[in-house]
């Protein structure tokens, strides 16, 4: 089992593993979780948890390395700095993670990343990337949102209408033409985004609102894919596509991210 951080106060409980600094459980008072979670993901170090808000830093979706597609925030174990209410109703968590011998292998850059998770009424992460080294850098990145629904048959997402995405089936820039609904798989990143996203389920309506970040990234596999992730990684059933949709707040693909030495950026996405 890994270790996490349980945050229980007025508005809300919340679960964070110390494992990807991953924000795996959000329900507020008197409600399920907004989060989805699989049933049969691991709780294991070193591996990303199937559900809640994986960080994807620092890249997001580099093709040809499959197993660190997201590269590897998401596996290495950060530190718990402090959780303090900041209100009645608000529990604020900061976790960091610095540069390691294993990091540089893989990013040859001397860096901190921050993560504050404000947990109240509503679920704020801001994701601050610090470039320590003398060298300047490139990002991209994304906050992973894996949102519970009752039947992916019933969501509309609203707020992408027009707007310019890359569709990662076939890599190909299309214009959004009306609001996103689901009967295939969708993999979409979309950009120049600045403004609410909804998400429509049969009887409640969430939105996020981010900045630091001009990309949303939309998903839900579908059956095929499904099976094929079920099958391949074991941490998810077959018909888990039903139960969720991917709603990213991200820097990705052009929307990259360069820091110079000392420089900082943040990324963050609220949930309400
Ligand atoms: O954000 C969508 C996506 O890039 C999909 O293409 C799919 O690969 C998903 O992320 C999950 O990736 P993971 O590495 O967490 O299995």
């Amino acid at each position: 089992m890994l270790e996490f951080i349980e945050v229980k106060n007025n508005s809300a409980y919340a679960k964070i593993a110390l494992n990807g600094a991953q924000v795996f459980h959000y329900e507020r008072v008197g409600e399920k979780s907004l989060l989805w979670l699989s049933e049969i993901s691991d709780f294991k170090e070193g591996k990303s948890i199937r559900g809640g808000i994986p960080i994807c830093w620092p890249w997001f979706g580099k093709p040809q390395d499959k197993t660190l597609q997201h590269g590897f925030a998401r596996t290495l174990k950060w530190t718990h700095i402090s959780t303090d209410e900041i209100d009645s109703n608000t529990t604020q968590v900061i976790l960091k993670l610095q540069h390691s011998q294993e990091s540089l292998k893989l990013f040859p850059y001397k860096f901190e990343l921050a993560l504050h998770v404000e947990i109240g009424d509503g679920l704020k992460l801001k994701l601050k990337t610090t470039n320590l080294d003398t060298k300047t850098f490139e990002i991209t990145q994304a906050l992973h949102t894996y949102f519970a629904v009752s039947n992916i048959d019933d969501v509309e997402i609203s707020g992408l209408e027009n707007k310019p995405y890359l569709d990662a089936l076939i890599w190909k820039n299309e214009i959004q033409k009306g609001v996103i609904t689901f009967d295939k798989e969708v993999d979409r990143v979309y950009q120049k985004v600045d403004n609410k996203i909804n998400i429509k389920d049969k009887n409640t309506t969430l939105h996020v609102e981010n900045s630091g970040s001009s990309s949303v990234v939309v998903w839900n596999p579908w059956i095929d894919k499904c099976q094929r992730m079920s099958l391949d990684k074991n941490d998810m059933k077959k018909e888990a596509y039903k139960e969720f949709v991917c709603v990213e707040s991200a820097n990705a693909f052009e929307d990259f991210i360069v820091l110079k030495p000392d420089e900082s950026h943040t990324l963050e996405a609220f949930i309400y």
